[in-house]
């Protein structure tokens, strides 16, 4: 044993220093199985003092360390890179539930929690915690907070960044931040958890956090709507919204190519509606209401839109067991893009009313650059995000489309930047959009970001490549 795994093993016990290939290779690759990473070791601590204890010995010895949660990351964020010199430090040991305050609405949980873990755990206090995304039995809160992670339910509650109080945050040389406080308002400076944050673990590790809970849905309404474009479902949007406010829970676009692909590779997956559709919209209300009179709200406002001829066809869930179904189609996207083969992924934001006019103006410059290219288009339209994949033309080698995809994905940037809107809405830099921030952002904002990661970070150990470029390339 290296000198360096002993002084691991003493702070978090041997049985949690993986230095074994096979044991590794788990935290080394990417669930898209995008990038490879090698470690000097990976670490897991069960305590935020012993995350501390590997930060300081860290610090000493100038090791890279790669935060890792669940390494759900759509953007190779938690991948160490080939130098083999990266400690991976896994929180999934830290996975306690601290606390529940019913009077005040908060959770207190370690970082390594499980999402799905925290959503039991509020719903067994009579509480939501409203965070919901494909990945969320194995993505943990910190993964969720360092990637501000959005999902399917923003349109209402918001993203990870509103949904949060207070944090608990490693610094890079082993000092503790303990901002775990649970109030609503504070104004006494600078929003110090507001910059871990999306901060893309290259500021700190986030090893506890203070969670906003809600009151419990008791009702909800579910429809599946066919719509000829992202131009009638941006018109259903707004009539539904008008219709019925804030109880528009999730708003989520597929195209028809998109539908093609899912019902292709997911074995049960069902198609609601006789006939395959140009597009769909998935629509969820949810309130406090009685569920009929939620569902007879949801009729109401598709009636107007299919009268007006906004929607061509909709089917309303009759129980949960319809509900889910529906959401399995929705579900089933990513799924069923790794399975068509290695696609080129964008998550842009764009203003919502200029998301239609985006979709055309990107599907027209992709194709010329790249005849056959296979537009693979959803996401969270209410929320201005759209997954925009591409899937090379049938025919040509995963080479060849490697050789070509930067340069589309430079055009599909080009077409967001334009409108004002953001090359990661929800998935983060990570290692696959480093490259194109001096392209896409402001180079002042690129200079106070390089400052701030400076003053935590001197070093430019912490997620080292990720979110701004490789300290060996500045
Ligand atoms: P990881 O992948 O382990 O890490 C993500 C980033 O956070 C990395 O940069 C890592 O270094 C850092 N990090 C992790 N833990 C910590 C910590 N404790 N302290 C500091 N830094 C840390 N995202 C969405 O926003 N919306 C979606 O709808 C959505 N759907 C998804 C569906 C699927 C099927 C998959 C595979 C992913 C999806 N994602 C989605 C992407 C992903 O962002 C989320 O799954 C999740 O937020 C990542 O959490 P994680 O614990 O897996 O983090
Ligand atoms: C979703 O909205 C996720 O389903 C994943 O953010 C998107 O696979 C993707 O591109
Ligand atoms: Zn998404």
């Amino acid at each position: 044993m290296s000198e360096l795994i002993a002084c691991l093993a003493a702070i978090v016990g041997e049985a949690h220093v993986l230095t074994d290939a096979q044991a590794q290779a788990p935290y080394l690759a990417d669930w898209l199985s995008k990038y490879k990473g090698a470690a000097a070791a990976v670490v897991r601590p069960g305590s935020t003092k012993q995350v501390a204890a590997v930060m300081a010995l860290c610090a000493a010895r100038k090791l890279p360390v790669v935060p890792q949660g669940g390494n759900t990351s759509m953007s190779g964020g938690a991948t160490p890179d080939a130098s083999g010199q990266a400690v991976v430090l896994s929180l999934t040991r830290m996975n306690r539930i601290r606390a529940v305050d019913s009077i005040g609405n908060t959770m207190t949980v370690d970082a390594g929690t499980v999402l799905a873990k925290v959503q039991e755990a509020a719903q067994a206090a009579d509480r939501f915690f409203p965070l919901s995304l494909g990945a969320e039995g194995s993505c943990t809160i910190g993964g969720n907070l360092a990637a501000n992670a959005g999902g399917v339910a923003v349109l209402r509650y918001g993203t990870m960044r509103e949904l949060t109080l207070g944090l608990e945050v490693v610094l890079p040389d082993g000092r503790i931040w303990d901002g775990l406080t649970a109030l609503r308002k504070d104004n006494t400076g600078y929003a110090l958890r507001d910059l871990f944050i999306g901060s893309e673990g290259t500021l700190g590790i986030i090893t506890g956090a203070v969670l906003k809970l809600f009151p419990r849905p008791t009702a909800r309404a579910t429809a599946f709507v066919s719509v000829t474009d992202a131009a009638a479902a941006l018109a259903l949007l707004s009539s539904v919204r008008a219709r019925c406010g804030d109880r528009l829970t999730a708003f989520e676009f597929m195209t028809g190519d998109c539908l093609a692909l899912i019902l292709h590779h997911i074995a049960d997956a069902r198609l609601p509606l006789g006939a395959m559709p140009p597009a769909a919209v998935l629509i969820e209300l949810s309130d406090a209401d009685d569920e009929p009179a939620l569902a007879q709200r949801l009729e109401g406002a598709l009636t107007d839109a299919l009268e007006a001829g906004g929607a061509l066809d909709a089917a309303i869930a009759q129980d949960g067991t319809q509900a889910k179904a529906f959401w399995r189609i929705r579900e089933g996207v990513s799924e069923a893009l790794v399975r068509a083969g290695k696609a080129a992924k964008h998550d842009v934001s764009v203003p919502v009313a200029a998301m239609a006019d985006f979709v055309t103006a990107a599907n027209a410059a992709v194709s010329a650059a790249l005849p056959g290219i296979r537009p693979i288009v959803f996401g969270h339209l209410g929320d201005g995000n759209l997954h925009y994949n591409l899937l090379p033309p049938i025919g040509l080698s995963e080479d060849g489309f490697a050789a070509i995809a930067p340069e589309l994905t430079r055009t599909v940037h080009d077409e967001t930047v334009s409108r004002r809107g953001s090359i990661s809405a929800e998935h983060g830099i990570g290692q696959l959009r480093v490259s194109e921030m001096p392209r896409c952002k402001a180079p002042i904002e690129l200079e106070l970001m390089a400052s701030l990661k400076r003053l935590f970070d001197p070093d430019g150990r912490l997620n080292p490549g990720k979110l701004l470029p490789h300290p060996t390339e500045t």
